[in-house]
């Protein structure tokens, strides 16, 4: 219990989600904490804002299901993904990820009471299958890319997130085939969110072909939320195989009719300019604001701990003698700059991740900068008050 005179306990602390500290980051100061853009437009960008009005005009004169599969078509295409079910039935567009991922919660759990997931991976995911009643088995990356997982009888489906969150981690093209072909032997649902994939092109060989050849049962949930600075206007698409035999249509239909087509017509442009030179641009800043944050990390007590991630959030490791992630974090939020500690993305084990804190890289080049600024100076003015509390504890016991 919490007293309102001590304020929330770590305890607390550790009990919270990682969305509700992203909430927290929405209210003020230096906000390195949610995986979404929040980076300036770029000019192309801008001038696609500046089209609205007339997306606007557009989409309520034309027939929905060509604006929806022309959307899913830019989107997709542009991605690698030349085997996605576009104009099947088989692809749907929801407002979010999320959401995409509450409704395959709920078909799987119609299938099976058991799921083997990737772990670590950003906390909402273990949340959202749980809610649906459905009991997780961790399974780290390394087992899923040997494509033999350990798994008991009773797991009915397989859920990888990749390229994953935090870790940057991406499943292999043949890393994908091997799993496939044991869920497809096994009898296993293989699910996917690949929610990061276009900001790693090791991420865009042709999944939905893949899948379908394997012969596995299979859903995909991809995502155009993380990739450019459109004020949470975005798309989620749930994709599924031709004999994937689970009440997806029935479940998405429970939840909504569709999404704005005048959002489907941006994202159309937007994926056109991202094949042209968005994705380009993205990387670039991505990269550069990675090597920013490597540049201020080097020398420092603090690491880079993905140094080969590609995706827009990068892992820190604290070191031994510096504050926990959930310390860190509390200092941090105090002095207004928001990250997020990476306890809660090991859903299964909290431990795991007390040394790694997150930071967001779809920011300005100068947020990240400040951000790094702001850690490596809180850690070292960590390690140099224990230090110096260790020297008065160690002078006052001689003295008595
Ligand atoms: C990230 C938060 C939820 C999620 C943030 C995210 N949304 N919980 N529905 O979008 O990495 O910060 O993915």
């Amino acid at each position: 219990m919490t007293s309102a005179s001590t304020g929330p306990t770590a305890a607390d602390e550790l009990a919270r989600n990682l969305t509700s500290m992203e909430t927290d980051a929405l209210l003020g100061g230096l906000n390195v904490s949610d995986g979404h853009p929040r980076m300036a437009l770029t000019d192309t960008q801008r001038e696609i804002v500046n089209s609205l009005p007339l997306l606007f005009d557009e989409a309520e004169k034309r027939v929905f299901e060509e604006i929806e599969a022309e959307a899913q078509a830019a989107f997709l295409h542009g991605i690698g993904q030349h085997g996605a079910p576009v104009g099947t039935g088989r692809l749907v567009s929801c407002y979010s990820s999320s959401v995409a991922m509450d409704i395959t919660a709920r078909a799987l759990a119609q299938r099976t009471g058991h799921i083997a997931l990737v772990h670590p991976t950003f906390d909402n995911i273990p949340d959202l299958l749980k809610g649906r009643g459905l009991t997780l088995l961790p399974v780290p990356e390394a087992d899923l890319e040997r494509g033999e997982p350990d798994l008991p009888d009773e797991v009915g489906a397989v859920f990888v997130t990749t390229p994953n969150n935090p870790t940057g981690w991406v499943l292999s093209e043949d890393g994908l085939r091997r799993l496939a072909a044991f869920c497809a032997r096994t009898g296993r649902v293989l699910a996917m969110d690949t929610c990061f994939r276009a900001q790693d092109t090791r991420a865009q060989y042709d999944t939905y072909r893949i899948l379908e050849e394997s012969g596995t049962e299979w859903v995909v949930i991809e995502d155009t939320g993380k990739l450019w600075p459109t004020l949470e206007l975005k798309a989620g698409f749930l994709a599924w195989g031709e004999n994937t035999d689970l009440p997806l249509t029935e479940y998405f239909s429970d939840v909504l009719l569709s999404v704005s087509p005048l959002i489907l017509l941006m994202i159309t442009k937007l994926a056109e300019d991202a094949a042209r030179e968005g994705y380009t641009q993205l990387s670039g800043l991505i990269r550069s604001n990675r090597e920013a944050l490597a540049g201020i990390l080097d020398g420092s007590p603090v690491e880079l701990t993905d140094p080969d991630a590609r995706i827009s959030v990068a892992r820190i490791t604290l070191p031994e003698d510096g504050p926990d992630a959930a310390a860190l974090y509390e200092t941090l939020v105090r002095d207004g700059t928001h990250v997020l500690p990476c306890g809660p993305f090991h859903w299964a084990r909290q431990e795991d991740g007390r040394r790694q804190v997150r930071l967001a890289l779809a920011r300005s080049g100068g947020d990240v900068v400040r951000a790094a600024e702001t850690v490596v100076a809180a850690v070292r003015e960590h390690i140099e008050a224990a230090r110096h509390d260790h020297r008065v504890t160690t002078t006052e016991s001689r003295q008595h």
